[in-house]
């Protein structure tokens, strides 16, 4: 069963910001879908939570170089 979860990304300044983390979030095992919102600083990804977890999630964004946090 998939989950989706809301991140806020923070240090994304433009377009390829965007890609670079659309692409880090894509590349994570069990990611089905991950669209990133620039004007919003949002990210909404859509993933098997057997196979991935929230901290990978935030792991790869920052691994990217960007700030990622759960929204609640
Ligand atoms: Mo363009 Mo986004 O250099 O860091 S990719 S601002």
């Amino acid at each position: 069963a998939a989950a989706t979860v809301e991140l806020a990304i923070e240090g994304m300044t433009c377009a390829s910001c965007v890609r670079r983390v659309e692409r880090a979030l894509s590349q994570v095992p069990g990611v089905q879908e991950a669209s990133v919102n620039l004007a919003s600083e949002r990210a909404l990804v859509r993933y098997d939570p057997h196979t991935t977890s929230l901290d990978a999630l935030i792991g790869a964004v920052e691994a990217a170089g960007y700030h990622a946090a759960i929204v609640p």
